[in-house]
This record gives C-alpha cells, structure tokens and sequence, in this order.
C-alpha cells in the first residue's frame, strides 16, 4: 500500500471535497481517499501497482480543479 498526496487548487466547499473524494474513489487500487479543504490536498492510500499520482491528477482536472505544486 502506498500514500500519496496530492495538492488541489479551486476546492471551495464540501461539495468539492465530496465530488474530488468520488473521482478518486473510482480508481483502480484506491482503498481510501482523504480530502481536506483547509489544507486543499487529498490524501490517497493506493495499491502502487494498480494506479499512481498522475491518474489522480488526471481525474481531478477532468473534475474541474487545478492541480497545485
Ligand atoms: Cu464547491
């Protein structure tokens, strides 16, 4: 298993976190998926071999959010 985090820019409310926690969700390998709007990141628990950052990424600009550095 492993953790990834991932900093999401334009998350302004709970239904942000809800819909970015879905996408990732989705993902092949993803077990649990942690979105916080005060610190605007998602923490990801994966299965390295099944799905990595950039299918994250992906998901969460095809959500319509911004990725941050
Ligand atoms: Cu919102």
């Amino acid at each position: 298993m492993q953790t990834t985090t991932i900093n999401i820019k334009g998350m302004t409310c709970t239904g942000c976190v809800n819909s970015a926690k879905s996408v990732l969700e989705k993902i092949s390998g993803v077990s649990c998926v942690k979105v916080s709007l005060d610190q605007a990141r998602a923490i990801i628990q994966h299965d390295a071999t099944k799905s990595n950052a950039e299918q994250f990424k992906q998901a969460i600009r095809d959500a319509g959010f911004e990725i941050a550095r």
